[in-house]
């Protein structure tokens, strides 16, 4: 089963004219009997407009882009069963609605769960042109048009798409334009420095230079490229800094050099020490991205865009929303989300992002953000996401990335339609398991807000100290007294980085909500939560009842007809799961009660 894909069947053996053909050409094969004409509107670009003639026919206006979503959008109405209303427009709500792909050019992919790169293999470009178009039509279905292809770290040899393997970058280019999908490259900020430039300073002159020339030769190769993607002075990657210059200096001399193509540069904030000691109390790493970049709002360069993750560490299941999401008004800013499940469960365990991302979406003015990114989940497995029930979150994420305020439960079930041939009870059924799958993963894994409890480095499994000596600035800091990290006025201050009334909401354990009490605050085993539970009672119970949540998944899942490729991979998975959310569950309650001392309540099984 390829995800949702396996309903569109227009012939991909070769490429389709433009946009406009694809449209009516999917239109005819999947819903032959709709009588439906295009009318191009250039200046509606992306958008569209679906009404009916006099004769009850349709008339799909757009774009040549636009036509395309608005075929896309007819036929997953129809084959979700839904009416087609008799007039609709559309819109997007952000112009880059990207995917970040950290695929390696030797294949390997960066946190992938769904096999090896589609893209690179031995360092070179390679690719099979028949899923690329597969995978422009996918991205289409649900309104996406960037995709980035290689890792933000640049490791060598990727940058050759800027130079030798810049022909093979245009061929693939070539391959996804009509599908409105536009190619961006990650770029690694010392390039100019393989050509004898001495420096990467970007007040140089000659590094300025090259930046130019090489920005001319790769528009005149790929007009439409969307820009580049830059992750610079994070994790052991090149940087301004290196020079003494901020990152405005830093993205603003890039800026220059495509600004004469329409191309963006978008920049990455996930910029803090990852050589932290665990034993200095002054530093915070979720305080370091607004520390970098808040005084710089204002000094960007119009085709800057700051791609900022939405929460301040790093994806983990839950983060309050980053504070410069909320405090940079006069920046461009993307608001990066991760559909790779690094830190919630690999493709193996169930975890559906929708009900997360409509939660940071509650808390984000619209206005905010002018694009969005993903962290891709996609590899070189058949079914493209490894576990097929992961496919929910790609599908998800285009729809969201259309309009914010695509209903979560409404586009899980359109998913599931499309994608299998359930009664409405099973279908019910899978829809209840997806939408409860993030809190379900939630109560098994760290509690309440802290994060980390992972394995290090690979980030599977649990591990409650696995991070607490290291030099990655994520600690909890439990004892035998209490547990996590005071981000109040009084603790770290890193609660001051937001608008006051959210500091009020936060900042008293009293009002802020449980699942975030222990990212904001630290507290003794004994503390009374709201509905009279201690703590340490409420860490036990969500634990016990996240993996009694996954058993219970587990039949769920077990009673549904999926078709037999499906069956065996979910199965499979959901064994792992069961075994992950067991050693979940015992291993942090019995760390808890090892420190506590605290019984359960209830007489579970806790390990001495
Ligand atoms: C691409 C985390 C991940 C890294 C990733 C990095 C980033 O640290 O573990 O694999 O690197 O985030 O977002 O740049």
């Amino acid at each position: 089963m390829k995800a949702w894909l396996s309903k569109l069947n227009a012939d991909l053996s070769a490429a389709p004219a433009s946009p406009e053909a694809l449209a009516l050409d999917e239109l005819s094969h999947v819903l032959p009997d709709l009588t439906c004409k295009a009318e191009t509107v250039p200046e509606m670009g992306e958008s569209y407009r679906i009404r009916r003639d006099a004769d009850g026919s349709l008339i799909l206006s757009g774009g040549s882009t636009g036509i395309l979503y608005g075929a896309y959008a007819l036929i997953r109405l129809v084959l979700a069963g839904e009416a087609i209303p008799d007039s609709l427009s559309s819109a997007p709500r952000y112009s880059l609605r990207m995917i970040n792909c950290w695929d390696n050019a030797d294949g390997s992919v960066e946190r992938g769960y769904s096999g090896r790169s589609l893209f690179f293999e031995g360092g070179k470009l390679h690719y099979d042109p028949l899923r690329m178009r597969e995978l422009g039509r996918l991205m289409a279905s649900v309104g996406l048009n960037v995709l980035c292809i290689n890792n933000v770290n640049v490791h060598f040899p990727a940058q050759l798409l800027l130079e030798d393997d810049l022909p093979e970058a245009a061929a693939l280019a070539d391959l996804f334009r009509p599908f409105g999908v536009r190619l961006m490259f990650s770029v690694d900020y010392s390039q100019p420095m393989r050509h004898g430039i001495p420096t990467a300073d970007p007040l140089d002159p000659a590094v300025q230079a090259w930046w130019k020339e090489t920005a001319a030769r790769v528009y005149a190769a790929i007009p439409d490229l969307a820009g580049f993607l830059v992750k610079a002075d994070s994790e052991g990657r090149p940087g301004p800094f290196t020079y003494g210059r901020n990152h405005a200096e830093g993205a603003n001399m890039l800026a220059d050099a495509v600004r004469p193509y329409g191309g963006k540069i978008v920049w990455r904030c996930f910029v803090y020490n990852c050589r932290q000691d665990w034993r200095d109390t002054k530093t915070d790493r979720p305080m370091a991205a607004w520390d970098h970049y808040a005084g710089l709002d204002g000094q960007f360069a119009d085709n800057v865009i700051l791609q900022i993750k939405h929460g301040p560490f790093d994806f983990q299941v839950r983060e309050p929303l980053s504070p410069l999401l909320l405090g940079m008004k006069q920046t461009n800013l993307a608001m990066e989300l991760q559909l790779a499940q690094e830190y919630t469960g690999h493709q193996i365990d169930l975890y559906t992002m929708i009900p997360m991302w409509k939660e940071l979406f509650e808390e984000l003015p619209a206005g905010n953000i002018m694009s969005l990114a993903a962290v891709s989940n996609l590899g070189r497995d058949e079914n493209y996401t490894g576990h097929p029930l992961a496919a929910v979150n790609f599908f998800t994420y285009g729809l969201l990335s259309w309009d914010p305020e695509t209903d979560a439960s409404s586009a899980v079930s359109q998913w599931i339609r499309l994608t299998y041939a359930f009664s409405p009870a099973d279908e019910q059924t899978l829809s209840a398991v997806l939408l409860s799958s993030r809190r379900t993963y939630e109560k098994y894994t760290a509690p309440l807000g802290i994060g980390w409890m992972v394995n290090p480095h690979d980030h599977y499994g649990p591990n409650p100290s696995g991070y607490e000596y290291d030099l990655w600035g994520t600690y909890h800091k439990a004892n035998r007294d209490a547990v996590g990290i005071d981000r109040t006025a009084k603790g770290t201050g890193y609660l001051l980085q937001y608008p006051e009334s959210l500091q009020q909401k936060y900042g008293d354990p009293e009002t802020c909500p449980d699942l975030y009490l222990l990212f904001y605050h630290r507290l003794p085993y004994s503390f009374r939560m709201k509905d009279g539970r201690t703590l340490i009672q409420r860490i036990y119970d969500d634990h016990f009842e996240g993996f009694a949540e996954t058993e219970a998944m587990a039949k769920a899942l077990e009673s549904l007809p999926f078709p037999d490729s499906d069956r065996e991979i979910i199965s499979s998975r959901m064994s792992r799961q069961l075994h992950n959310a067991k050693e979940w569950c015992d291993i942090i309650n019995t760390f808890f009660r090892r420190l506590s001392g605290a019984d359960d309540a209830c007489g579970r099984m806790i390990y001495d």
